[in-house]
Parts: structure tokens; sequence; C-alpha cells
């Protein structure tokens, strides 16, 4: 694992034979596949980038020069969090993350569509220098209700079931992030525990599953970097990022 964002001029560290994910360490689409490699007990190494000075080497990876890319074999990649995710799952069946039943996959991604007006509300309040419009707020408590009423429906622990699943590993970056909100001078944003009793003990939930937890940030730190990015100079090396850990890896099944 790289131990500091890696930005322009520096190079590509040696291929190890693993698979290596190309990442940023407050990314909530990187922290989506780190989730689902540490899940599936996958091994791997870890590259974090710097993207507002990014290293040359990231468009082999990705034409685009986001994050995540997935390098699969030397020099050969994948991008984008939901293509790598389901690539993982159907190449490691190990641990099967997706629900079984067609029906049920279709309306998880369904979720996560709805989902995604939240995760714009989120951005925009987050980046917004003062107030934000009450249109912003109602899309943001949408999103809430939405899971809320999406867990009482579904009756289990998980929105996949008694264990967590792609589903939760899809959307809970977004969720660990609304939590530094309020920190940033939106209270307006903040998860009323009694409203939102459900979706409250779901979160607890979630940052107790292995996997999350071996990732997770608090919110006091997603609100140190976001305050960083938002004066114009993020600050991606504020974690010791050699202290990150990753799961203890599986070997890798030929
Ligand atoms: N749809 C993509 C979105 C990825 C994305 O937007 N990543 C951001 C970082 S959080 C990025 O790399 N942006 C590119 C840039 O800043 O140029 C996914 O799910 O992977």
């Amino acid at each position: 694992m790289s131990e500091k964002h890696l930005q322009t001029g520096d190079i590509l560290p040696p291929y190890t034979g693993k698979l290596r994910l190309f990442a940023m360490r407050f990314c909530p689409y990187a922290e989506r596949s780190v989730l689902v490699l540490n899940a599936k007990k996958i091994e791997y190494d870890l590259v974090f980038i710097n993207l507002d000075h990014k290293p040359e080497w990231i468009f082999n990876f990705n034409p685009k020069g986001a994050v995540p890319a997935l390098e699969y074999e030397e020099g050969k990649a994948i991008f984008d969090s939901n293509i790598i995710n389901v690539y993982l799952d159907e190449k490691y069946p190990e641990v099967p993350l997706q629900a079984s039943d067609p029906l049920r996959r279709a309306q998880d991604k369904c979720l996560v569509e709805l989902f995604a007006s939240a995760q714009s509300a989120y951005y925009t309040a987050a980046f917004a220098p003062q107030n934000v419009e009450p249109s912003t707020v109602e899309n943001y408590k949408k999103g809430l209700d939405l899971l809320q009423k999406e867990l009482e429906k579904r009756g289990t622990k998980f929105l996949h079931g008694d264990e967590p699943g792609l589903i939760d590993y899809t959307i809970w970056p977004f969720l660990e992030r609304f939590e530094a909100l309020p920190l940033l001078g939106k209270p307006e944003f903040s998860i009323d525990k009694s409203k939102y009793e459900l979706l409250v003990t779901y979160m607890e939930a979630m940052k107790n599953v292995p996997a999350v937890k071996a990732y997770t940030l608090a919110p006091e730190t997603h609100a140190k970097f976001t305050e960083s990015r938002v004066k114009g100079d993020a600050n991606y090396n504020m974690l010791d990022t050699s202290a990150v850990c990753c799961m203890r890896p599986r070997k890798k099944k030929e």
C-alpha cells in the first residue's frame, strides 16, 4: 500500500501480482470497492492517488482519471465502483454479496438509483459555503426516509439480509459521511435519532461489520478533509495511511 497519495511525477509502485485498487482515502466510491474486497477477504494492494495532481499513469488504468480502478492483471484494469464490485462478486463467488433472486438484485439497484439524490444533496451541503436550499435538505431527508422504510419492509438487520451485502457496501460510504455534515456547520442535516431509530440502529450495525470497521473514518476526520477541500487545498495526506489496515487477506483463488 502506498503510504501517501501519489501525485504527478511519482512512479507507479511495482506490481506484486495481487489485485490492485487505485483509490483516494476519502473517496466514497473507492470505499465501496475496498469494503467488497475486505468482505470477500481477497488479497489486494491499495494505491492512493492525489486527485488534484494526478500521476500520469492513472490514465492507463482509467482513461477518465477517476478512482476507483481495479488492476486485475498487470497493466489491465476496469473502473467504476459498481462495475468493479459486480465483477469481484462474480469472479470470487465464495462469499456471495448479491441477492440470489434476480428481482431482489434489480430492486437493490433501484434503491441505489433512488438514493443517489441524497448523495447529491450531501455533496451540495458539504461544499456549500453557508446555507443550502430547502430542496437540498428535502432530498437528503427523502433519502433517509427511503432507507428507513426499506429496512422496515425487509425486516432484516442489513438491507441484504442478516449479513451485509453489495447493497449495504454500496450505500454505506455515504451514510458514513452524512454524519460529518452537522460538524461542517449544517445542523439541519443531523440524523434525528428518534425519527430514524431503525436507520440509526442499522448504521451502528454497519460500523461494527469487520469489513467496514477496518476502513471507516470518524465524522470529524471526514469533516476535516472536506474543510481542506473547500478551502481549495485538499489535504490528502492528513492521515498516516500506512496505519490503515486491510482485512487479513485470504489467498487469491486461481
Ligand atoms: N461513478 C464513479 C464515480 C467515481 C468518482 O467520482 N470518483 C472521484 C473521487 S471520489 C474521482 O475520481 N473524481 C475524478 C476527478 O476528481 O478527476 C464510481 O462509482 O466509481
